[in-house]
C-alpha cells in the first residue's frame, strides 16, 4: 500500500490535522527542503530558519559532512543493540571526551532522555559518594526551566501547560528562582541534596541570560556543599551561544553535561550525558541503558557534527553575529513602541514585544516574517525567539534584520489571520 503524496501545504496541514494528535500549534507553514541557513515550503516559497529546530540544527540544514557521515554508515550497519560491541562508539567516546574534557560518556538519544540519565546518575551518586539516605535524595531545579517533556522531569516544571493532568509526579525536586544565589545558598543546606541542574540560558522561559559570575558563583557553591552542578546545555550547547557551551563564559567545568540536539546536527536523534569515572562510576551494568543508545549511526553522525563546529569556527561566528545582530536590532528599533528589549549571546536571542497577555502580536508578527521570508516562533507569548543557524554569514544576518525590522515597522495592529 503506497503512502499518500500531498500535493500542498494546505493538504499538508489538514492531513496533520486529521490523522495527527494536536500536540503542537505550528506556524502555518510546511516545509519541504533544507539547505544550509535556508528553508522552501512546498510551494517553493524560500525562508530564513530562524529558529534551527530549537538550536538542533546549528550545522546548517542537511550539512554535507554529516549527512555523509549517515549515509556512508546507514549502508554498513545501523544498530547492533549495547549486548555486543560495534567499531563506532568507542570512536565516538573518546572523541566526545577529548572534545568536551570529561573521562566518560553515556550515549542516548532525545534530550530529555539524557536529563533522565543525569537525574539518575546524581542521585545514585549522592545514595553510594554522598552517603544520602536511601530515596531522600534531592535535586534543586529552577523556576520556569525546561528539561523535556517526561512525567518525572514534568513534576518539577512550574508551566501549567507542561504540568497539570499529568500526575501523579516523581518527588525529590526543589524548585528556586533562576540567577539567584541566596535562594541556591537556603536550598544546598539540606544535606539530602545531591545535584543542582539548571540551563545555563534559560532558552525556552525566554532566553534569560542570568547576571555575569551566577554559573562560576553557583558551581563554587555546589562543590563547597558536596552537590553535583548539572548542566543542561542541550539548547545552548554546541556553539550556540557564541562559546563551545554557555559554561565556558566562566571557565565552568560541570560535573555532569547534558547534550543533545546539534550533537547531531539535527541529522539524527543524539544525546549524550558526560561525567568524570567518579560521578559515572555508580553505574553498573544493567541499570541504565536504551536500544539505540549508542548506536554506530549516531556515533558516526555525531563525530561529524562536532568535526563541522570546530572546522567552520562556528563558536566564533555565532559570537561575532551574535553582537552584531543585537546591536543593529537595538540602533534600528530598540525605541519601536512595539519592541521592549532584545537579549541573548551568541546567536540565541529573543525579542521581547510590548503585547497583550495572550500573545497575539508575537504570533502575528511571526506571520508577517513568515510572508517576509523568515521563520521564527514566540516562546512564551510575548517574546519571539532568534537563533538561525551558526552558519550564516554577516550579510545574510543583515539581509535578515532588515527583514525583522521592516517587518515591525510595518506591522499594523489588525490581525488578518
Ligand atoms: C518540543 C521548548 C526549546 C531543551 C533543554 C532538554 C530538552 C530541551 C534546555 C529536551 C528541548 C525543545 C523541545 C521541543 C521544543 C524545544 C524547546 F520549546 F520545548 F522548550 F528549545 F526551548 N533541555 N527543547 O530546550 O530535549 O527531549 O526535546 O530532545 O517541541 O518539545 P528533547
Amino acid at each position: 500500500m503506497e503512502a499518500y503524496k500531498v500535493k500542498s501545504s494546505k493538504e499538508a496541514m489538514a492531513l496533520e490535522d486529521k490523522y495527527g494528535a494536536h500536540n503542537y500549534h505550528p506556524l502555518p507553514v510546511v516545509l519541504e527542503r533544507g539547505e544550509g541557513v535556508y528553508l522552501w515550503d512546498i510551494e517553493g516559497k524560500k525562508y530564513f530558519d530562524f529558529l534551527s529546530a530549537y538550536s538542533a540544527v546549528n550545522q546548517g540544514h542537511c550539512h554535507p559532512k554529516i549527512v555523509g557521515a549517515l549515509i556512508d554508515q546507514a549502508k554498513i550497519l545501523t544498530l547492533t543493540s549495547r549486548a555486543f560491541y560495534n567499531d563506532s562508539l568507542g570512536e565516538f567516546e573518546k572523541y566526545a571526551c577529548d572534545y568536551f574534557g570529561y573521562e566518560k560518556v553515556l550515549p542516548v538519544n532525545s534530550g530529555v532522555e539524557a536529563v533522565e540519565t543525569a537525574i539518575k546518575i546524581c542521585r545514585k551518586w549522592g545514595y553510594v559518594k554522598k552517603g544520602i539516605v536511601d530515596n531522600e535524595a534531592k535535586i534543586i531545579v529552577c523556576n520556569n526551566n525546561f528539561h523535556g517533556r517526561t512525567t518525572t522531569v514534568v513534576s518539577f516544571s512550574n508551566d501549567p501547560d507542561a504540568h497539570n493532568n499529568f500526575g501523579p509526579f516523581t518527588p525529590g525536586f526543589v524548585r528556586i528562582p533562576h540567577n539567584d544565589l541566596h535562594a541556591l545558598e537556603k536550598a544546598l543546606e539540606d544535606q539530602n541534596v545531591a545535584g543542582f541542574l539548571c540551563e545555563p540560558i534559560q532558552g525556552e522561559a525566554g532566553v534569560f541570560v542570568p547576571d555575569d559570575g551566577y554559573l562560576k558563583k553557583a558551581a563554587k557553591m555546589c562543590k563547597a556543599n558536596n552537590v553535583l552542578f548539572i548542566a543542561d546545555e542541550v539548547q545552548t550547547g554546541i556553539a550556540r551561544t557564541g562559546r563551545l557551551l554557555a559554561v565556558n563564559y566562566e571557565d565552568v567545568h560541570p560535573d555532569i553535561l547534558i547534550l543533545g540536539k546539534a550533537l547531531s546536527g539535527g541529522v539524527y536523534p543524539v544525546s549524550a550525558v558526560l561525567a568524570d569515572d567518579n560521578i559515572m562510576g555508580v553505574i553498573k551494568p544493567g541499570q541504565h541503558g536504551s536500544t539505540f543508545g549508542g548506536n554506530p549511526l549516531a556515533a558516526r553522525v555525531a563525530i561529524a557534527a562536532l568535526e563541522v563546529v570546530k572546522e567552520e569556527n562556528l563558536a566564533e561566528n555565532a559570537f561575532t553575529l551574535g553582537v552584531l545582530f543585537r546591536k543593529t536590532i537595538e540602533e534600528r528599533i530598540g525605541k519601536h513602541p512595539m519592541v521592549k528589549k532584545v537579549r541573548g549571546k551568541g546567536l540565541l536571542n529573543a525579542l521581547l514585544i510590548n503585547d497583550t497577555e495572550d500573545g497575539h502580536t508575537a504570533w502575528d508578527i511571526c506571520l508577517k516574517l513568515r510572508d517576509n521570508g523568515l521563520l521564527a516562533k514566540p516562546t512564551h507569548g510575548n517574546i519571539i525567539r532568534f537563533a538561525p543557524p551558526l552558519t550564516i554569514t554577516e550579510d545574510q544576518i543583515l539581509e535578515c534584520v532588515d527583514i525583522i525590522c521592516q517587518t515591525i515597522i510595518d506591522f499594523s495592529f489588525t490581525m488578518d489571520e
